[in-house]
């Protein structure tokens, strides 16, 4: 394998493929990933006559800041629509402006105009936290403690104080901290720290997606490192750091700082190791992972930082029963209320947790499908149940807002299980109540910690959950893997320091 620095990273999501494309040097390079493909939480499957995104969706703010969006036009990925200018320069804040309707479970359309009043009250709210960054004493813990508290407030004077349609303004509150529960992949905005709420950037640029499957980026990626330098099925268990290790059988050999155990009996022998594994794997198992242990401020990290489940639930059907310009099918139950405890029966009520569905564009390549989305508990219990349970529960929901009890059921389901995946447990990362900013920058702190060890930078660390300003996006992953290629990249052009005396 050469005379070189031998690195090895463990995944290859974007933070690993990312770390691989910026290498430079002329030691070696491996992937080792545990699944059969590349991509990680970038997963594409086929499904009805197009194609479902079980992990990322969009590109958030898609403009020249962002280096997905400028890796995917580079490579010619995007449609002519997503590329334009105007659209590189919309500010939604996040959350895009898509032509929706609102179904309330009275079986009716809610009027546009108190939705929208109720809506804008949550995001004036949302923006509000921002105020806070960097308090010494904010007022609560958590966004969502905030939040309940500042409707709370606004209660005797909104929906100009009639009883129903103030009731309709909190139950379209309690909607609109569901999805904010799905953004920030959580179960209760009541988990995620409001210090640290303002430090996640968002960027210009009106969402868009990939039309050939957001695993084209992936893939292409893939494409561009020499062969072989992937290995797939190839899980590691074990990370033994400040060792002395040798090549079996070559006793006068290179002797190496990092051996990696894979759970099929395969070792590698490495100079550094990236790691890209999610924050859910580490939470699971970074007992095992690392010997020795990782230093307490480490684990420390790991469990502070919150990792939550965000999934998605296709559905494909025969024919539409939503109008043709409309893109965004939100449901509200009308008789919740943020101010009130929400229903802990996650067997009977799971699927009230769900937040409506985009509809897939266009119909002309994906057939008539509609993605929900759900978060938390409700969205891991959902996860333990049959796809004709889905199916059924989604039939119900649909018949519900709809009011037509003959609405046909769906064709066909296919859902994500973040949770329940061994080597993901989750969906993304968020800055949760207890843990702030520093947190992202310990866990992403190369290791050993002493810069002046002869042997710097044997574990270095990547992924979403590292990234201060971008985490939970594909862009934070990405900087993520070019920040810690940068590294190594610096380390192996200085020159090699005089033995002091
Ligand atoms: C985005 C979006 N998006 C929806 C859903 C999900 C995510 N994200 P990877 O996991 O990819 O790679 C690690 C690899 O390591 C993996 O392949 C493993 O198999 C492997 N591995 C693990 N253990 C191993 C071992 N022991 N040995 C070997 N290999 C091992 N991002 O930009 N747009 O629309 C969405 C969405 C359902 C699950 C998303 C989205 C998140 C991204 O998918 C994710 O960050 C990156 O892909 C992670 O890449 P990676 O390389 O780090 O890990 C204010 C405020 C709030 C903050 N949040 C606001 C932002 C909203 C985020 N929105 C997300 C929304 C959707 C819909």
């Amino acid at each position: 394998e050469g005379s070189g620095p031998r690195v090895v990273a463990v995944g290859a999501g974007l933070a690993g493929l990312g770390a691989a494309q910026r290498l430079r040097g002329h030691g070696s390079l491996r992937l080792l990933e545990a699944a059969a493909r590349v991509g990680g939480r970038v997963c594409t499957r086929p499904f009805a006559s197009g194609l479902a995104e079980m992990g990322a969706h969009w590109i958030h703010g898609p403009s020249p800041g962002n280096p997905v969006f400028c890796l995917a036009s580079q490579y010619g990925l995007l449609s002519p629509e997503a590329a334009r200018e105007e659209n590189q320069q919309v500010e939604a804040g996040g959350h895009p402006p898509l032509p929706s309707v609102t179904y309330g479970s009275s079986g009716k359309v809610l009027n546009p105009k108190a939705v929208r009043e109720a809506r804008d009250l949550f995001y004036a709210l949302l923006a509000s936290t921002r105020a806070f960054q960097g308090s010494k004493e904010p007022p609560w813990p958590s966004v969502g403690q905030y939040v309940r508290a500042e409707i709370a407030r606004t209660v005797p004077t909104m929906a100009g104080g009639q009883e129903d349609a103030r009731r309709l303004q909190l139950a379209v509150l309690a909607a609109c901290l569901k999805l904010e529960c799905c953004i920030s992949g959580t179960h209760s905005m009541d988990l995620v720290g409001l210090e640290p709420f303002g430090e996640y950037v968002s960027l210009p640029g009106l969402d868009c997606t990939f039309p050939g499957g957001y695993s084209s980026l992936a893939e292409r990626l893939l494409s561009d490192l020499p062969e072989g330098t992937v290995l797939f099925n190839k899980a590691v268990r074990t990370i033994h750091w400040q060792g002395s290790f040798r090549e079996e059988g070559d006793d006068g050999g290179r002797v190496f700082p990092v051996r990696v155990e894979c759970e099929d009996g395969d070792v590698f022998l490495a100079d550094h190791v990236i790691v890209t594994v999610p924050l859910g794997f580490l939470k699971e198992r970074h007992q095992e992972l690392f010997q020795p242990p990782l230093p307490e401020r480490k684990a420390q990290a790991i469990r502070n930082l919150g990792f939550g489940t965000n999934n998605k639930i296709f559905l494909e059907f025969e024919q539409p029963f939503w109008e043709p310009e409309q893109q965004l099918l939100e449901v509200v139950w009308e008789d919740e209320s943020p101010l009130e405890e929400p229903d802990a029966d996650l067997e009977a009520n799971w699927f009230k947790k769900l937040i409506g569905f985009v509809v897939l564009q266009p119909p002309e390549q994906h057939g008539h499908v509609l993605c929900g989305f759900i978060a938390g508990k409700e969205s891991e219990h959902m996860e333990t149940l049959s796809d004709a349970e889905v199916l059924s529960a989604m039939t119900h929901v649909l018949r519900t807002m709809t009011g037509n009890l003959d609405l046909p059921a769906p064709r066909s389901v296919l859902r994500s299980r973040w949770h329940s995946a061994p080597y993901t447990r989750g969906s993304y990362s968020y800055v949760a109540v207890g843990s702030s900013g520093d947190d992202i920058d310990v866990l992403a702190q190369p290791l050993p910690e002493d810069p002046r060890d002869p042997r710097p930078l044997q574990l270095l660390f990547a992924g979403e959950a590292t990234h201060r300003t971008f985490y939970s996006t594909t862009h934070g992953a990405l900087l993520s893997g070019w920040r810690e290629a940068e590294r190594l990249n610096q380390l192996f052009q200085a020159p090699v320091p005089a033995p002091q005396s």
